[in-house]
């Protein structure tokens, strides 16, 4: 089995890539909401949040741009426990992730209740710091760090699916690494 898809390089640093600037944290305002196509939106505050649990997980990330860092352990709330508090109605196929700034991805609910996504709020077991997505960032290591959200704010539950930030610039929606899925063309 092959540890590192197809035309990606390893790296021992942990760069760091992203669209506009590092949001500021305000613990005592900073809020976290599930809402949309859900029996029971919620609004956390952080540590609220927090107090949801904590799981461990340790994923490789492959970014688009082709870098790849391996077993990095992140800590936080698995996606599939956030969907057990807000559940999703029926007709709810995708979720919409909206972070603090323009940006936004998303991904088919199936993907995400795997149990390696998470919303992650320590690296390497300490906060995640600020320009990683601290202090909460998605991780979806099946699919090219895009999906990976940084500075997470909100969850929308939706029917169909909308397109995200890099997804409505060209970059594939479903972004599989191992099938090298780099770009909607
Ligand atoms: N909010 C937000 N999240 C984002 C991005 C971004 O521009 N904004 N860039 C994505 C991309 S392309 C990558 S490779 C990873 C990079 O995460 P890192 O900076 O922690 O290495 O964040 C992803 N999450
Ligand atoms: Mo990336």
């Amino acid at each position: 089995m092959q540890r590192i898809p197809p035309n990606q390089h390893v790296t021992a640093n942990f760069p760091v890539l992203h669209f506009g600037r590092v949001p500021e944290f305000d613990r005592r305002t900073w809020d976290f909401r599930a809402e949309g196509l859900v029996e029971n939106p919620v609004r956390l505050t952080y540590d609220e949040f927090l107090a949801l649990g904590r799981t461990e997980d340790i994923s490789d990330f492959h970014c688009v741009t082709g870098w790849s860092r391996l077993d990095m352990r992140w800590e936080g709330v698995l996606f599939r426990d956030i969907a057990k508090l807000v559940k999703p109605k029926n007709n709810a196929g995708f979720a919409t992730i909206v972070c603090d700034g323009e940006y936004t991805t998303s991904l088919p609910l199936n993907e995400l209740m795997e149990p390696d996504v998470l919303f992650a709020y320590n690296y390497e077991g300490k906060p995640l710091e600020p320009v990683h997505g601290g202090p909460l960032r998605l991780v979806v290591p099946k699919k090219y760090a895009y999906k990976s959200a940084k500075w997470v704010r909100k969850v929308v539950f939706t029917e169909e699916q909308e397109p995200g930030f890099w997804e409505q610039r060209g970059y594939s929606n479903s972004a599989d690494p191992w099938k090298e899925e780099r770009y909607s063309y």
